[in-house]
């Protein structure tokens, strides 16, 4: 099995503390810096914002990767890109011409992926597929941290794996990732793991022993 990436969603760090939070989860191990972008519109909430970014950006030579839960990405990517994303995931429902922005992401420099919702099917994304250098699949519905893995994404996650050796994806997921979930999806062929509230913060632990235990599932 493959190095797990282990990804920390920075909109569950101590936002009064992100010099500490980076740095504590840098010296943890963590891969990429997992930023979550709302605009109060795709999603019933707001979380992180271009300005986050920057700072994040900052703070860690790390990869930092960019979640875009927002109508019309395309007019807001450069953005992202400005700030020194590494990784730009995109809703596709959410654009026009979800493969135009891909394509562009990608000629920018920068790592294109699409973030798959639970009611977004493999047949709606299959076009992009070959313009994706990650492939997210929301394990929960997006907005919040905290909710429960949607257990029916399983089949999307593991026909998925199946691809991965053709187009060359990294296959991430993101929403309840516990150990359980990450010890199953892992042997199941998940590369990369987004890590919130269900294995990573608020818990009584360090970062450290968190992902050495992560690591070891
Ligand atoms: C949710 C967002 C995520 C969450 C993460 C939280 O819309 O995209 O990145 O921050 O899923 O993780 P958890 O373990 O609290 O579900
Ligand atoms: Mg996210």
């Amino acid at each position: 099995m493959n190095r797990k990436l282990l990804c920390p969603s920075l909109m569950c760090a101590d936002l009064t503390e992100l010099r500490k939070e980076v740095a504590d989860l840098s010296a943890a191990g963590c891969d990429i810096f997992h930023c979550d972008i709302m605009d109060g519109s795709f999603v019933p909430n707001m979380a992180l914002g271009l300005a986050d970014v920057k700072a994040v950006r900052k703070l860690t030579d790390r990869p930092v990767d960019v979640h875009l839960m927002m109508d019309s990405p395309a007019e807001k990517v450069d953005w992202f890109l400005d700030a020194g994303a590494d990784i730009i995931y995109i809703h596709p429902e959410a654009e026009r011409f979800p493969g135009k922005v891909l394509r562009h992401i990608r000629e920018a420099g920068a790592f294109a992926g699409i973030a798959v919702s639970p009611d977004v099917s493999l047949e709606q994304v299959t076009e992009l597929i070959p313009v994706c250098d990650y492939i997210m699949v929301m394990t929960v519905y997006p907005g919040f941290a905290g909710q429960k893995f949607v257990e029916s994404t399983k089949t999307k996650i593991r026909r998925l794996a199946e691809m991965k050796a053709e187009y060359g994806f990294q296959l991430m997921i993101d929403g309840g990732c516990s150990y359980e979930v990450i010890r199953e999806m892992s042997e199941a062929g998940v590369d990369g793991f987004v890590l919130g509230t269900s294995a990573l913060f608020g818990k009584e632990k360090p970062y450290e022993t968190i992902i050495e235990e992560i690591r070891a599932l």
